[in-house]
């Protein structure tokens, strides 16, 4: 069993995707081990996106991701990893696969509606980072 997280960006929340999201990950037959909706501080989303804080989108990155409540999942099965990213699509969603959630919904390459841990060691270090042992459920 593989875990990651899942976030619902804010612009997912704003505009009433949330549902939508949920519905395609249970469809998918994906668990949800972990759920709760947070608005993160600057200092924790620059801590969050840490890796891009040289590129020159990550001051507005981190503005957006601030802007308003997120919604944040652990996500539980066989290769979640790789599942959850193919349910994403492409980072840029106009090069996303048709049916993808980004594809669909995405209207930027910033506010991509949704996140998804690109490897073992990320979902690791960001699951950690929002859920502590007693929010995780067991089954
Ligand atoms: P992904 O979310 O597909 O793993 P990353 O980790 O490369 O993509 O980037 C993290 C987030 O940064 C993206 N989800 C997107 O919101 C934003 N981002 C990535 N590349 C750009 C870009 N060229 N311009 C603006 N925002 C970007």
């Amino acid at each position: 069993m593989e875990t990651t997280l899942a976030i619902v960006k804010p612009d997912g929340v704003s505009r009433g995707l949330v549902g939508e999201v949920l519905k395609r990950i249970e469809n998918a037959g994906l668990k949800i081990a972990a759920l709760k909706m947070i608005q993160m501080t600057t200092a924790q989303a620059q801590g969050f996106y840490a890796v891009h804080r040289e590129r020159p989108f990550f001051e507005s990155l981190t503005q957006f991701m601030t802007s308003g409540p997120v919604v944040v999942m652990m996500l539980k099965g066989d290769g979640a990893i790789a599942q959850w990213r193919d349910m994403m699509g492409a980072t840029n969603y106009k090069e996303a696969a048709e049916g993808t959630i980004r594809r669909e919904y995405a209207t930027d390459i910033e506010k991509n509606v949704v996140h998804g841990s690109d490897a073992p060691e990320t979902a690791a270090f960001e699951l950690g980072y929002f859920f502590n042992a007693f929010e995780i459920m067991a089954e």
